[in-house]
This record gives C-alpha cells, structure tokens and sequence, in this order.
C-alpha cells in the first residue's frame, strides 16, 4: 500500500478587523500620539491606519485624547485577538483602575468583518461605537461603505449623524 498523502495545511483564513485606539496618558513612548504610534508597531498585520487626531475627553477624565483607527488582518477570532490586544494594554503599562480612568493605552474591537461576536466580555461591534465621533470619524476615512451588522447603516451614514447631533461651538 503507498503512504497516505499528507494533507495540505490549510492555514485558517484571515479576517479584518477595525481597531480603535485611544490615549490620554504620557507612556514610556511618550506622549500620547507618540503611544498610538508605538500601538500600531505592536499590533502589526496593519493594512491601513487613520491619522492620529486629538479629542475632547468622552466621560470624567479631563485630559484630551490622541485617537485613532487601524485596520488589522489576523487569522485570530475575535476572543483570541481581545486577549493579546489586553496583553499590549499591559506592556504599555495600562494599570486597571476606574473605568474610563486616563490610560496609556485602549485597544476596542470596532468591527470584525465575520460580522457579530459575542462572548463573556466581549461585544463586537463594540457598543458604543456608534455614538463616538472619535472613532466613527476616522474609519469614515478608511472604510466608509462598511456596514454595521446590527444596523445595516453604513460607517459614513454613522458618523454623519453622530457630526449632526454635536454641540456646535
Ligand atoms: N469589551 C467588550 N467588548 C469589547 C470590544 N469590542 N473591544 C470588554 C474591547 N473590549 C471589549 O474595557 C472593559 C472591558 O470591555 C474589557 O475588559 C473587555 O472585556 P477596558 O478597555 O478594559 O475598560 P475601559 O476602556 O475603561 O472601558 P470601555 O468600555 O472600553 O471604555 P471605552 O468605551 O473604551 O471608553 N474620550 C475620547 N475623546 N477618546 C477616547 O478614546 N475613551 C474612553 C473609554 C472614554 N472617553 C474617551 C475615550
Ligand atoms: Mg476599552
């Protein structure tokens, strides 16, 4: 009898996800652009990434906010890719205290192009993302016809009405 042929590997597809990063703390990088920066290295398979723009703190905190969205391809599910996106919060130096407390660090889960995910501690797409102009704005740039699987609207019919209901000053 010949030897069995081997199987070929298949290698598990890789999805894209859209990750929103956030800093109101100096790090070891320093400033928080320069955090963001030093996030993106650290995440890698980066495909496209927003500017950094600064913004007005969302919550209690009073320091502002460098913000930014990237988006990745990983062969990773989505509670696999939280775990090692918690895993750079901490090498950052990101301390669990208050929530919304100034961090060095924030990585959410925005969008997973497999569509929603749910499991213990982990919502995606992130539920809130849809009221966050610092985080709908920037992938507006980057992804403007990707629709939200909850609601069917589009990221650029997101952040328009999220620009339409903010304070004017
Ligand atoms: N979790 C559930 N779903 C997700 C997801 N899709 N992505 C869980 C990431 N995490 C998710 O998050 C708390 C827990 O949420 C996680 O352990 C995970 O199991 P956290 O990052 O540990 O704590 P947090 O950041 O204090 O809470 P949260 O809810 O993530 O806060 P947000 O929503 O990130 O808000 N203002 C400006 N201008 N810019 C900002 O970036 N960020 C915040 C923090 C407040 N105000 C801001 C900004
Ligand atoms: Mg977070």
């Amino acid at each position: 009898m010949s030897p069995a042929t081997p199987l070929p590997t298949i290698a598990p597809a890789a999805t894209t996800y859209a990750i929103a990063l956030g800093s109101n703390r100096r790090g070891r990088h320093g400033a928080p652009a320069r955090e963001i920066a030093a996030a993106l290295e650290a995440l890698g398979d980066v495909v496209i990434r927003s500017p950094t723009v600064a913004s007005a703190p969302l919550g209690p905190s009073n320091r502002r906010y460098a913000n930014a969205v990237a988006l990745i391809e990983t062969a990773e599910d989505p509670a696999t890719l939280l775990v090692r996106l918690k895993s750079i919060e901490r090498a950052f130096g990101r301390r669990s205290g208050r929530r919304w407390g100034s961090r060095v660090l924030d990585l959410d889960i925005v969008l997973w192009s497999g569509g929603a995910w749910s499991s213990p501690g982990l919502t995606v797409p992130h539920a809130a993302f849809r009221e966050r102009g610092f985080v709908l704005a920037p992938l507006a740039g980057l992804v403007p016809t990707w629709r939200d699987p909850l609601t069917g609207r589009t990221i650029r019919q997101l952040a328009q009405s999220v620009d339409r209901k903010r304070p004017r000053d």
